[in-house]
């Protein structure tokens, strides 16, 4: 169960990302776990509750798990940390949940699929390049540190994206929309950079080069 420290390793290497436990430039080390979010915390319904993957897929059908679907998938462990852009981070959560492989792997984009759009509760979403979800330390995070999520941290499911900000990872998930084009997620529409890794501080949608977002 869970993925091995030589495959972190490995998987660290071949994108030249510094080792976890590190403070990108102009953060500082925050103590206790701050609750972060727009807007209000929704209420889980677990008869209703659906985990989509929709869009793109290889097939053209929509895939949907219920929460015990959701909860009987294989699962993963990643060592990892948050970054927010308002600048504190929190290192060295142990996040448990099932790998974004694991959904990629079950269900399949077409090849044309590029980009994804995670979508949470609220219509609050977030877009990410296909490489940066199917990274290997891409994780939707059921667990932290052994224990369920608490609802203000986004139970039943947030998604972790260790190597990018921390407004990439979506609390209360509720399905992926795969992409064949890229397009803004809720705070990547709303002055935040498109990309968003914390290590070049892409944090604000002025600083994007050309490339590396969709027009404004
Ligand atoms: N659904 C949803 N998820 C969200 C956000 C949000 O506004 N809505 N904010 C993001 C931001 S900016 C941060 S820093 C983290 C904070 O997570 P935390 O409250 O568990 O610390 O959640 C992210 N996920
Ligand atoms: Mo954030």
């Amino acid at each position: 169960m869970g993925q091995s420290e030589n495959e972190q390793a490995r998987a660290q290497e071949s994108r030249n990302r510094p080792e976890p436990g590190a403070l990108p430039p102009g953060q500082r080390l925050q103590r206790g776990w701050p609750v972060l979010h727009y807007g209000p915390v929704p209420r889980f319904k677990p008869l209703t509750w659906e985990f989509q993957v929709f869009g793109a897929t290889a097939s053209g059908d929509k895939h949907s798990w219920d929460h015990e679907g959701f909860m009987t998938l294989p699962r993963a462990e990643v060592t990892s940390d948050l970054h927010c852009v308002t600048r504190f981070s929190m290192l060295g959560s142990r996040w448990g949940g099932v790998s974004t492989a694991t959904v990629l792997e079950l269900a399949p984009p077409a090849p044309e699929a590029t980009h994804v759009m995670v979508w949470a509760e609220y219509g609050f979403s977030s877009n990410l390049r296909m490489e940066d979800f199917a990274d290997a330390s891409s994780l939707f995070a059921t667990h932290r540190n052994g224990d369920p999520l608490t609802v203000e941290h986004g139970f039943p499911v947030r998604l972790v994206v260790p190597h990018l900000y921390a407004w990439k990872g979506p609390k209360w998930v509720r399905g992926v929309e795969y992409m064949t084009a890229d397009r803004r997620g809720f705070w990547e529409e709303r002055g935040y950079h498109n990309i968003g890794d914390p290590w070049a501080e892409q944090r604000y949608s002025y600083q994007e080069q050309p490339g590396e977002g969709p027009e404004l």
